[in-house]
């Protein structure tokens, strides 16, 4: 009887993904601030605006400078910005210094969103150093510890400040960093905001170019439901068991999942995690306790996407865990349709 409802599910839903559904596209303005000083007092500040359109992923993604400007003496070569309000802000920079060593500011605007309770993230920045004085090359962070980025949240919670500062003899260099090192790691605050910021003082005459991520992503139900069954029960209670105290949980496996907060450890903070999501259906991608059309939406905008991967899972539709979006997936959202808990 359950086989049968479950199919006439499917066979609904499936009529309607084959109805357009709105683009979700809205006209939105987004900028990055540079701010550039090479100790003579030409100390200027530049906010470049971007306006668009969000693609079918979310994504804003705008070119902020494509032909060189000067700010303080100071060329800013080139200027990206991409930004996802699930959220993610991105940045990519081309920079070269005064004919005095220059310090830069490049920061993002500030991304905010729902409240999100101990979600995960990520950060990695990279920079590519080039000497053009002749006379070696050095990038001096200027955030704690040396470093030349920060990813911080609801305005000043550092989540990561990345990449030292190096130099080089000549040529060019390129170095970057990640934190965690793979995958993600839970911030245990509720975050309304993310930004992210270069800062760093660059030799003489010399070029830096950079990119940078940071990636929240709210840990969902499907995160414990390691059987990818569609719901969090006894069954995958016994697999998170069988790992109880591991602490040798390493990418991309983490202990078969168990290790929900990728922390190396299968300890009491992934109970914790477990207990939260005891029960809930995966489908139930908005997390409202309630599997309805707002989480059929989603769904639909992630329709036969491929290349799914940890930890977004292509905003949280590939409930397997198969990397696409398919009728399997669309099994389990019809296995719970209309429940409410
Ligand atoms: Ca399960
Ligand atoms: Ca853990
Ligand atoms: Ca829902
Ligand atoms: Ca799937």
């Amino acid at each position: 009887m359950k086989k049968v409802s479950t199919i006439c599910v499917v066979v609904v839903l499936l009529t309607v993904l084959a109805l357009p559904i709105g683009a979700g596209a809205c006209q939105i303005r987004y900028s990055i601030t540079v701010t550039a000083n090479d100790g003579t007092g030409l100390d200027a500040t530049r906010t470049f605006s971007g306006t668009g359109q969000t693609d079918e992923k979310g994504y804003f993604k705008c070119e902020l400078v494509n032909s060189e400007q000067t700010i303080g003496g100071a060329a800013i070569e080139s200027l990206k910005l991409r930004i996802n309000s699930d959220p993610e802000v991105d940045i990519e920079f081309g920079v070269r210094a005064n004919s005095s060593a220059t310090t830069f500011s490049i920061l993002s605007d500030v991304v905010t969103f729902p409240p999100l309770v101990n979600p995960t993230a990520s950060a990695s920045a990279g920079i590519v150093l080039t000497d053009r004085s002749s006379a070696g090359a050095t990038i001096t962070g200027l955030f704690p510890g040396g470093k030349t980025h920060q990813a911080r949240y609801n305005g000043s919670a550092v989540f990561a400040n990345l990449l030292s500062g190096f130099s080089i003899p000549g040529g060019t260099l390129a170095e970057e960093e990640a934190q965690p090192l793979s995958g993600s790691r839970i911030i245990n605050d509720t975050l309304t905001s993310i930004e992210s910021e270069f800062y760093f003082t660059l030799s003489a005459g010399d070029s830096a170019s950079g990119t940078s991520t940071f990636e929240v992503v709210p840990l969902r139900p499907m995160t414990v439901d390691l059987n990818h069954d569609g719901i969090p029960n006894f069954q995958d209670f016994s697999i998170f068991a069988a790992f109880w105290q591991n602490a040798s949980c390493s990418p991309p496996d983490w202990c078969q999942g168990s290790d929900f907060d990728r922390s190396g450890i299968v300890d009491i903070n992934d109970l914790q995690i477990f207990a939260e999501f005891w029960l809930w259906p995966v489908a139930d991608i908005d997390m409202d306790r309630a599997v309805n059309f707002t989480d059929y939406a989603i769904f639909a905008d992630n329709w036969l996407y491929q290349n799914c991967a940890e930890p977004d899972w292509c905003e949280g539709t590939d409930f397997d865990h198969s990397g696409s979006v398919d009728i399997l997936d669309l099994a389990r959202l019809a296995d719970y349709w209309l429940m409410q808990w």
